[in-house]
């Protein structure tokens, strides 16, 4: 079954209730069956958790990573270019990266050093990276990307939407080059940066709200679904005693998130990006529903919130967006932990960290 089909699929028992069942793990399979890799963008903010998803995307076989853009979020973007950098060198990676928006479309600049850290990567210092930044900005370089892959290229985006705003405002025909969009972001219950509204979507609401707004269909990673994707103290542990450069790299960026986490009364760290870049993979294990999605902008105490028809009537229109909503935790942390265990033991570490 091609990933179109099993899109559908998805698309088609969205309505059903109760558990769902998970016949077969794909990431159990060697190579693809014969499918074609699917062309991806990657745009972040990175951020830890960020920096976990880029790990899982160099060891996704059925993705072709045409190219990563950055944007203001977690850390000024500064600090988020130069880290995607430094984790492109951890990984051996020499996808081109593009620098994106330094502030978001209208707003004042918001980041969150409580969690990701005053360096964005919780402290953890990594070595001035030789790989540089590429030239084109990264809205242009974005829509290069799009119009090469013929309409094939999936857009993951997992940080403030602010460089596909400006895309979707320079380039009219984006949205029909682009095959499909997963963000992380939002939720159609509560937030956490206030308690409407979730971090990528609060920094950027005009951004946000373009996108949802542009025609192509969104898949909407949002908290409902990542707060489930979390990994505990003694979980992350293990992660770490697999030994590898950048399984311990995973395990000690992730620490000051986890102990903020912890002090939320939270079971352990939640793994936004990589569930997201995970979905978009292989969304077998997620459970997601259509939904008409918009963004509230205008202010107040829902400022940021994306706003929803999944829990209401669901009669508004149209309703070409995905809002995943579940995930099988036990299975989420199998694939983690599969696709780090593909960087080895240690013993061929890398130096660098
Ligand atoms: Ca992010």
């Amino acid at each position: 079954m091609t990933m179109a089909e099993r899109w559908k699929e998805v698309r088609k028992i969205a309505g059903r209730q109760g558990p769902f069942a998970v016949d077969r793990d794909l990431f159990q399979i060697d190579g693809l069956a014969g499918e074609a890799r699917q062309p991806i963008w990657f745009d972040c903010d990175t951020g830890v958790d960020d920096a976990i998803a880029l790990l899982l995307l160099h060891q996704l076989d059925r993705f072709q990573l045409a190219g990563i853009s950055t944007v203001a979020g977690n850390v000024a973007l500064e600090k988020t270019t130069r880290n995607t950098l430094a984790v492109q060198a951890l990984i051996g990676s020499e996808v081109p990266v593009y620098r994106g928006a330094a502030c978001p479309l209208i707003r004042d600049q918001v980041t969150a050093p409580e969690v990701h850290g005053l360096n964005g990567l919780g402290g953890v210092e990594l070595p001035e990276p030789a790989l540089q930044v590429e030239a084109l900005p990264a809205w242009d370089a974005l829509y290069q990307a799009a119009r090469k892959q013929g309409g094939e290229l999936t857009l993951i985006a997992v940080g403030p939407m602010t460089n596909i705003g400006l895309a979707l405002a320079k380039y009219k025909d984006l949205p029909e080059l682009l095959k499909r969009v997963v963000i992380m972001g939002g939720g159609a219950g509560g937030g956490n940066t206030t308690p409407a509204a979730e971090f990528n979507i609060f920094v950027d609401p005009e951004a946000a709200d373009m996108l949802f707004n542009c025609g192509v269909p969104v898949t909407m990673c949002g908290l409902d679904m990542t707060m489930k994707a979390y990994l505990t103290a003694e979980e992350l542990d293990d992660l770490g005693r697999q030994g590898s450069t950048q399984a311990r790299f995973a395990r000690d960026c992730l620490q000051s998130a986890l102990a903020y986490s912890l002090s939320l009364g939270q079971p352990g760290v939640a793994l936004h990006d990589p569930a997201a870049v995970l979905f978009a993979a292989d969304d077998s294990i997620f459970e997601a529903h259509p939904a008409w999605i918009r963004v509230e902008t205008k202010g107040g105490p829902t400022y940021g919130k994306t706003v929803t028809d999944l829990y209401s009537d669901r009669k508004m229109e149209p309703r070409r967006h995905l809002v995943v909503t579940d995930i099988d935790r036990d299975r989420f942390k199998a694939r983690l932990f599969d696709l780090m265990r593909r960087y080895g033991d240690g013993n061929r570490g890398s130096a660098l960290y």
